[in-house]
């Protein structure tokens, strides 16, 4: 009897320190002191002793017991405390490999005008904001849409009374501007403009950028070369322009400025269909009417303009077909970029 318990003692705490992990823990626990176990079983064998003997055995037996119990209960807590038991609900491995840490980043069209800001910073541009509520006069009058123009119905706007509306581009910003500031002028207007417009390439907000340089002797052919120098870092150097005779109240002469589609590089395909070619933007050499409302003199002082809309620059430089995902925040969507 004595040797069996001496046995069952040692072969028990060998196993018991082995253990790593608390379900194994608890099977070798069973193994010994369950109903079946190996311990129970010696003690109820004590019953057949004969009973001069039977006391020792069963104080040296219920000893044993406690012995291999706080043996168990020590091994529990140090596996807990180690955080190695990494089968038992709340506990620790370390071993596993870290979860990484969530990033934010830049909405793609903070990123895209993010882009267009610094090509045009590194030309010498400077950036410029204003206010989106404006007046009538910033917005329209200053700009040569004279009241009642039907050039005014190109804007469809959104009034908040009769001469207080949300700009309906950022133009107001640069005849701020050209009233503060004598020539040489050389900035570039980002922000929110608003027009009463919806479908998939029309938002009722939408951001644009206009450009305006003033200075004396400022050509069209340098409209031209900034505007082509900037279609070359946005769209890759293999992009070519074309310049189409256009109106604008503002400009003149007035183009609207092409590219090779970026889809088909101009062999033609649905995206441009079938031309080989997109819109990209607008510009033109400043209106001297408009010169002349910025308190510039139109006989000593030139200058161009344009103007793009960063959604729709996105769209062609990411293959994005509807403005709405700009605005769903729908993580799908954003996390592509
Ligand atoms: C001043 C004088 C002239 C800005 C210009 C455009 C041409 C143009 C559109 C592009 C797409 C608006 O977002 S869009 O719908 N813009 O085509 N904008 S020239 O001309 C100015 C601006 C300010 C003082």
């Amino acid at each position: 009897m004595k040797d069996r318990l001496e046995a069952i003692y040692r072969e028990s705490r060998e196993a018991v320190q082995k253990i790593s992990n608390l379900k194994a823990l608890e099977e070798i626990r069973v193994q010994i002191l369950g109903r079946k176990g190996r311990l129970t079983a010696l003690l109820h064998g004590l019953k057949d002793l004969p009973s001069e003997k039977r006391a020792a055995a069963g104080q040296a037996a219920n000893e044993v017991k406690h012995q291999l119990l706080q043996l168990i209960e020590e091994r529990v807590i140090k596996l807990k405390n180690s955080g190695w038991a990494s089968d038992q609900e709340g506990s620790i491995d370390p071993t596993l490999p870290g979860r990484p840490p969530e990033m934010g980043r830049l909405h793609i069209l903070n990123r895209t005008l993010r882009e267009i800001e610094e090509i045009f910073t590194a030309m010498g541009f400077a950036v410029v904001e204003g206010p989106e509520v404006e007046t009538d006069y910033y917005n329209f009058e200053s700009m040569n849409f004279p009241t009642e123009h039907p050039a005014r119905d190109m804007h469809d706007t959104f009034f908040i009374s009769d001469k207080i509306l949300l700009r309906t581009h950022t133009s107001p910003v640069q005849m701020r501007l050209m009233e503060e500031q004598s020539p040489p002028i050389r900035a570039i207007m980002p922000g929110k403009t608003y027009r009463v417009d919806d479908d998939a390439t029309h938002s009722a907000m939408f951001h644009q950028v206009e450009g305006l340089l003033v200075d004396r002797e400022v050509s069209f052919a340098e409209l031209k070369e900034v505007l082509a120098l900037f279609i070359h870092r946005i769209f890759g150097e293999k992009a070519r322009l074309r310049f189409r005779p256009s109106f604008f109240p503002f400009t003149e002469p007035s183009a609207e400025v092409d590219m090779t589609c970026v889809k088909c590089a101009g062999r033609g395909c649905s995206l441009c269909k079938g031309t080989g070619w997109m819109e990209i933007l607008g510009a033109g050499m400043v209106h001297p009417g408009v010169l002349r409302a910025g308190r510039i003199d139109p006989e000593a002082y030139t200058g161009f303009a344009f103007g793009m809309g960063v959604e729709r620059i996105a769209m062609l430089k990411y293959g994005i077909d509807n403005i709405r995902y700009f605005f769903e925040n729908d993580l799908r969507f954003l996390e592509q970029f």
